[in-house]
């Protein structure tokens, strides 16, 4: 297993539209198990390839408090949205910002698993919530995209402050 460096807004990568898998094969399973090791060592309770610069249509989610609630969804498509839920949300992908989104309540997804299995499935609370924000980033969409456009720059530029102190005082 290996923990992978996790992507930080506004990286042009972050963008990029991840490709479908094709088989559920090796290589799939063991950057599920990568995702999973980066997901609770950051910690956080939701990693989508694209934010490990691997983009293709994986992500993994985990609200538990204690480890005990892993999915992994492959492919994943929403068939089905209903009721609004407004939360406050987080990106590890946009360190240190937190802000309110307007979110399906229930989805219904269909994806597949680690074994490759077809699977439909109704979420709801935090892990709807989250399985969305997951399902954008494969999308090259971020939580910062549902802000106004001063809140977006402010958190950018920021952001981009604090990429740039932290580069440099490696070198100092
Ligand atoms: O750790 C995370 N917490 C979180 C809180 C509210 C809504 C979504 C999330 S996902 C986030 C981890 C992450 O950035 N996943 O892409
Ligand atoms: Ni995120």
């Amino acid at each position: 297993m290996a923990k992978l460096a996790i992507l930080e807004f506004p990286d042009p990568r972050l963008r990029k539209r991840a490709l479908p898998v094709s088989a559920v094969d090796l290589e799939v399973r063991r950057l599920i198990d990568d995702l999973f090791e980066t997901m609770y060592a950051a910690p956080g309770i939701g990693l989508a390839a694209t934010q490990v610069d691997v983009h293709r249509r994986v992500l993994v989610a985990d609200v538990s408090s204690d480890g005990s609630d892993p999915h992994a969804l492959i492919n994943p498509v929403i068939l089905q949205k209903d009721g609004v839920a407004v939360s406050e949300e987080g990106c590890l992908s946009v360190p240190g910002y937190y802000e309110e989104v307007e979110r399906a309540k229930h989805i219904r997804v269909r994806y597949q698993d680690r074994s490759g299995a077809e699977i439909e499935k109704d979420f709801e609370g935090l892990l709807a919530i989250c399985v969305q924000h997951e399902i954008d980033h494969l999308d090259g969409k971020l939580f910062v995209d549902y802000l106004s456009e001063a809140k977006r720059s402010r958190i950018r530029k920021r952001l981009l402050r604090d990429q740039r102190q932290s580069s440099t005082a490696a070198i100092l």
